[in-house]
């Protein structure tokens, strides 16, 4: 059985995680009114993993006993300066999203609560992934360069990654 506390995070990192699926949803939207095919294949597929990050929590709320809880969600901007920032602001984000599963991971060990200590070893390692991703990303988009060409090569590399997913 989880702790209320547990339970009240939890139910924040299902909004998290929603947040992120909507923040990643209108980048792509971004995107694809830039022209850049690429990169909005890419984004759509990663606003789809992030909803499937909120539905684990769901379920493991749920299989728990505890009750999940669907929130209001703060609108995501429309604006981007430009595609190199994007990725940047999408790396921060992550870092943030990395500190609340720490947060989660924190309250677990003080807890005792080996259930979720478990359950959430796989978002631990999810994070890992998604940060070194879009690090190296961004040092792909510093190597390759920010002219025409070099977001035309990126934005075709983020094709390619969205299609081998
Ligand atoms: Fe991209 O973060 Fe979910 O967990």
């Amino acid at each position: 059985m989880l702790s209320n506390t547990m339970i009240a995070k939890l139910n924040d990192q299902i909004r998290i995680e929603f947040e992120s699926s909507n923040i990643y949803l209108q980048m792509a939207a971004w995107c694809s009114y830039k022209g850049y095919e690429g990169a909005t294949a890419f984004l759509v597929a990663h606003a789809e993993e992030e909803r499937m990050h909120m539905m684990k929590l769901f379920n493991y709320l749920g299989e728990t006993g505890a009750l999940a809880v669907i929130p209001a969600l703060a609108k995501p901007e429309e604006e981007y300066e430009s595609l190199s920032k994007m990725f940047e602001q999408i790396l921060n984000h992550e870092r943030f999203v990395t500190s609340k599963i720490n947060e989660l991971v924190e309250l677990a060990y003080e807890e005792k609560d080996y259930s979720s200590l478990n359950f959430l070893q796989w978002y631990v390692a999810e994070q890992h992934e998604e940060e070194s991703l879009f690090s190296s990303l961004i040092d792909k988009i510093n190597l390759i360069g920010h002219d025409g060409r070099g977001l035309y090569l990126m934005d075709r590399e983020l094709g390619k990654i969205a299609t081998t997913a």
